[in-house]
This record gives structure tokens, C-alpha cells and sequence, in this order.
């Protein structure tokens, strides 16, 4: 793989002589040539910048010492990297893409930014890829160059001495590293997880699932597959703040029971916010919270001695993986000691929920007004 660097300071770009990219090169798999741009700028002072028209503060990169640079580096057919916190963001999966290619060449800006003439014109003769490495801001494209070549090269092939290790990475198996540890066993009073030093591989393999998948939901739902959310799952009694997501969790958990039960009329599609504030004052209700959001409720009231359990709800998406059994086995637990029975009712189209009620030891009980159906179940 070729890379060239495209910069008014090319001095930041020397980490890549020292690590890995340097190995890389005297392997003879990589050849990185870093260019100062002001070669191209040929006036007494190198003029590489000029004010922005249509005013506003700081400088902008001008073409023309771009425009010399990718003729004489001739950028045709490669790949034009221009790092801008304005592109997309830069992933796993993208330096694995970009591990494929022959040729890149990084366009790295400074000031306010490179007269967009000259992506507009790199477009004509490459693939010219936008990368932003974070929703943050930095002075200059230089770091993000490094970042994103780190990223690239030690996927090209034969660079990894041991490309296993490759796959056991961070956003490479789509969960976050798990702890590691070293000699010694005893550090400051602090031991080494002794399932490590157990020397069976399945239970290591095990806890190291497990710390990775934790990690990745407390820091990374957003990586987490959904399914992977319920593996830290909280349950606890309702707050007034949880009054909104609960609103939108029950419509959207009952625009299913209606389309279930269509001839239905169902008053939880009905509520208002107030009238649900209004209801989790009553009885109790409990919600189920992972990583942060709001995936599941139920609610049960004393009726007489009967413990009256309803709007049990689970978000859609992690519906099926067990969490309504969860809820419904929590809010039996929190039955008063008078409850001598519990009732619910369901939609009589709901088969999927009546298969779960009668799992759980309810049966059905007669109907309840149109298209709904009773289950009890004695204490
Ligand atoms: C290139 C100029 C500075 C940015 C005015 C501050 C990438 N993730 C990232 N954050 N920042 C950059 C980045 C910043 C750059 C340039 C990349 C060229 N600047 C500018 C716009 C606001 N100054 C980046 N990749």
C-alpha cells in the first residue's frame, strides 16, 4: 500500500516513522511519503492560506498549491482522504475497507478549512472520501491522518505478526475490550481475577464475554445489540420522571395489541401523560431499565383480594427474550399479603401473550367486554 500525506506540517506526521507504519515499511508493505504543500505554494513566501470570501474569521487553504500537488502525486485512481470534522465517521469497519486499497492519499486541512474547489476537483479523478475521526474539534487534518493510517495499515495483510489478534478486538467482534492483566498475581493489595489464573479456558472465555459485554452496555448501548441490553437489566418502582418514556413505550407496545385485536377499543392508546402520572400513583409499578432507557413496565392494583396485574409492556424490539416473564414474576412478588389471586386481561387476538400468561400459571377466565379476555391465576 502507497500513502502519501498532504500538509503544511508534515513534522506532525513523524510518529509514523517510529511505529508500526515504520516495521510496515521496512517490510516493504507499506510506502508512506509525507509532503509539505508548501513545495506547491510559489511565491517569496510560500503562500499556502488567504481570507474567506463572504468574510468571517480565519484563513482558508487556497487551490492552486493543491491542485499542483495531486498532478505532480498524481491522485488519479486513488483514494483522497480529506480529514474534515464535517465527514463521516471513521469506523472499524471503514479502516477495514480502506485496508483493501492500493493508494491513499490524505488532504489535510488547517485554518477554516481547503477551498472546497479542491475536493470538488480530486472528485473528478478519485474517490474522494470525507472522514471526521470525532465530534470534536481540532486545529488541523494531521492527527486525524494518523489515527485513520494507524488504523489502516495494521490491517493490511502480513503487517499483524499474529493477525489473530486482530479478531479479539474492540469494534471488531462489535463489544468492547475486557480487562486484562498481568504479573504479579498480588498488586497493592489488589489480586487478579482467579478464574484467569484457573487455567480453564471455557470459564476464562466466559468471564471475558461477560466483563466485554458489560462494558459495552454500560459505555456502548449504542454498539449493544438490543438483545444484548437485557444481560444488565434493572427493575425497580416507577419514578414521576419515567411518566413520558412510559407514555411512549405503552402506545407503541399497544399500536401492536390493537393491530392484534382490531375490533379492540383500547384506552392505554388513549391516555394522555396525565393519565398515566396519574395511574403509576396508584398501586405499584415497576419499570425495567437498560443502559439507560426505558424497556419495560407493569403495574399491579389490589382489587379487594384479588392483585389486578396490567399494562405489562416490553419494548418491541426486546420483546421474546424473556423480560415480560421477568416483570410479571416481579410485580407478582410485589403483591400485598391480603392479594389472595391474580387477574389480568389481554386482548383475545393476543395469542403471543396469552401463550406466555398460561407459561407463567394463569388461565383464562372468561372474556372482559369485547375482544378481551380474563386470566387468573390463585396465589
Ligand atoms: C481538519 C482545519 C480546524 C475545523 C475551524 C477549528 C477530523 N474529528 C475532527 N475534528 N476536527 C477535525 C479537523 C479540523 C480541522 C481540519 C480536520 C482542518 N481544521 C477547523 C473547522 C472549524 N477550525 C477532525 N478529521
Amino acid at each position: 500500500m502507497r500513502i502519501d500525506v498532504l500538509t503544511i506540517f508534515p513534522g506532525y506526521l513523524a510518529p509514523l516513522e517510529l511505529s508500526l507504519a515504520g516495521k510496515a515499511r521496512d517490510k516493504g508493505l507499506l510506502d508512506i511519503r509525507v509532503h509539505d504543500l508548501r513545495t506547491w505554494a510559489h511565491d517569496r513566501h510560500h503562500t499556502v492560506d488567504d481570507t474567506p470570501y463572504g468574510g468571517g474569521a480565519g484563513m482558508v487553504l487556497k487551490p492552486e498549491p493543491w491542485g499542483e500537488a495531486f498532478d505532480e502525486l498524481g491522485i488519479d485512481g486513488a483514494t483522497v482522504i480529506v480529514t474534515t470534522p464535517s465527514g463521516v465517521p471513521f469506523s472499524q469497519e471503514l479502516a477495514r475497507e480502506l485496508a483493501g486499497r492500493d493508494r491513499l492519499v490524505f488532504a489535510c486541512g488547517r485554518y477554516e478549512g481547503i477551498d472546497q474547489r479542491v475536493i470538488d476537483h480530486a472528485r473528478t479523478r478519485a474517490e474522494v472520501l470525507e472522514i471526521s475521526i470525532g465530534d470534536y474539534v481540532l486545529n488541523g487534518g494531521e492527527v486525524a491522518a494518523l489515527a485513520i493510517t494507524e488504523a489502516v495499515v495494521r490491517l493490511v495483510p502480513g503487517f499483524m505478526g499474529n493477525p489473530e489478534s486482530l479478531t479479539e478486538e474492540s469494534h471488531e467482534d462489535g463489544l468492547l475490550e475486557y480487562p486484562v492483566y498481568t504479573k504479579p498475581a498480588t498488586w497493592r493489595g489488589q489480586e487478579v481475577p482467579a478464574v484467569l489464573r484457573s487455567g480453564d479456558h471455557a470459564a476464562i472465555a466466559a468471564w471475558r464475554h461477560d466483563q466485554a459485554l458489560r462494558r459495552t452496555v454500560e459505555r456502548r448501548p449504542d454498539l449493544a445489540h438490543p438483545a444484548q441490553l437485557l444481560d444488565d437489566v434493572e427493575v425497580r418502582l416507577v419514578a414521576l420522571a419515567d411518566a413520558g418514556e412510559l407514555l411512549t413505550l405503552q402506545r407503541a407496545c399497544w399500536v401492536q395489541e390493537q393491530v392484534a385485536n382490531p375490533d379492540v377499543e383500547m384506552d392505554a392508546l388513549r391516555e394522555s401523560l396525565e393519565d398515566v402520572v396519574a395511574w403509576i400513583g396508584e398501586g405499584t409499578v415497576l419499570v425495567a431499565r437498560a443502559a439507560g432507557r426505558l424497556v419495560g413496565a407493569v403495574r399491579g392494583r389490589l382489587r379487594e383480594d384479588t392483585w389486578d396485574v396490567g399494562r405489562l409492556m416490553v419494548a418491541p424490539d426486546l420483546q421474546g427474550r424473556g423480560l415480560g416473564r421477568r416483570l410479571l414474576s416481579a410485580i407478582e412478588a410485589a403483591a400485598p399479603a391480603d392479594a389472595t389471586s391474580f387477574e389480568l386481561r389481554t386482548g383475545a387476538g393476543s395469542v403471543r401473550n396469552q401463550k406466555m400468561y398460561k407459561k407463567a400459571g394463569y388461565r383464562l377466565a372468561g372474556r372482559s367486554g369485547p375482544g378481551a379476555v380474563r386470566m387468573t391465576k390463585s396465589r
